[in-house]
């Protein structure tokens, strides 16, 4: 009865990818960004290794469920000085943004100083170059919009530092991918779902209504950390202005693998890919162990983006 509330399906053979799938050891897989490349999905995976530290290796499948996972890991922390500093300790969370014939990775950076947002690209999947880190730290879960609006690039972000950080999602614009300004927030949290803090999820897929995000909302209850998913619709001309975002969660924890785990009762996606039927496919990460797929009709989370909420008594 209530399922136009949860529009996402679950595939039925998840999880899709567990740390024994991996081919070499490692602790953990999970939040991984996704896109589509030379008719091939692709999934960069967060790999937690068994020092605890992380890095990103490469997933290729032909159908976007069964993936076959590079031998080795493709990014880690960088050997420049200059990014060692601050990706010591592991780079997490990647998002895809194609932009033209280049990939952007978005990714977050881990050092000693805390987190920080870092930005790297690649044309083949092969070579991949770093381009800057964006952000200081206390900021991570960034996403890049797949066009320039306005002439400029365009990015979500989480900055969450001392001092009144209230774990909003703010956006910001530059001229160059390195050079950032103009930053305003989107939303932030509220009494409820998620009430400790929100992060942007996936990067805006384009649609005729406005751009497409999904979004976590973090609860803290008395037994941890609660990480669930609504939905953002963006102006696709002036994306500072939110046309509508879900009152409730739309996916969150309910399966064992992703109620039980490293970090329990977490959802985490970090890709969202837009299928030529308007379906799109969440890839997300469970209870920091291992990744799930599940996928909806993008009709169905815009009518709730710009519903009221029904769930009051
Ligand atoms: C967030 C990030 C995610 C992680 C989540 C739950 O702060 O670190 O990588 O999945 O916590 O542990």
């Amino acid at each position: 009865m209530l399922e136009y509330l949860y529009p996402f399906k679950r595939y039925e053979k998840n999880p899709i990818l567990e740390r024994g799938d991996i081919p070499y050891p490692c602790n953990t897989v999970f939040n991984a960004a996704a896109c589509k490349f030379n008719g091939k999905y692709v999934l960069l995976l967060r790999v937690e290794d068994l020092s605890g530290k992380s890095h990103l290796t490469l997933a290729f499948s032909d159908d976007g469920y069964n993936f076959k996972i590079e031998p080795k890991p493709w990014i880690t922390p960088s050997d420049d000085p200059y990014y060692w500093v601050f990706e010591q300790y592991g780079v997490e969370d990647p998002r895809i943004t194609q932009i033209g014939d280049t990939y952007y990775i978005t990714y977050t950076a881990f050092g000693p100083y805390g987190a920080r947002v870092g930005i790297g690209k690649t044309r083949d999947f092969v070579e991949f170059e770093r381009v800057c880190l964006a952000t200081e730290v206390e900021n991570k879960d960034a996403v890049l919009f797949p066009e320039k609006i306005n002439g400029d690039y365009v990015m979500i972000d989480r900055p969450c530092g001392l001092g009144g950080g209230r774990g909003s999602i703010w956006i910001t614009y530059s001229p160059d991918l390195v050079h950032w300004g103009r930053a305003t927030t989107l939303i932030s949290p509220e009494p409820g779902w998620g009430n400790a803090k929100l992060g942007i999820s996936t990067p805006p897929v384009k649609t005729k209504e406005g751009w497409l995000c999904l979004y976590h909302g973090v609860r803290e209850t008395a037994a941890g950390r609660l990480y669930r998913i609504g939905a953002i619709l963006l102006d696709l001309k002036n994306p500072e202005i939110v046309l509508g975002h879900t009152r409730h969660f739309i996916f969150g924890p309910e399966e064992t693998y992703e109620r039980t785990g490293d970090v329990p009762n977490v959802v985490f996606p970090c890709g969202l890919i837009l299928e030529d039927d308007n379906t799109v496919k969440m890839y997300y990460g469970a209870a920091d162990t291992c990744i799930g797929v599940a996928e909806a009709n993008v009709d169905d989370i815009i009518r709730l983006c710009l519903s009221e909420y029904e769930g009051a008594i």
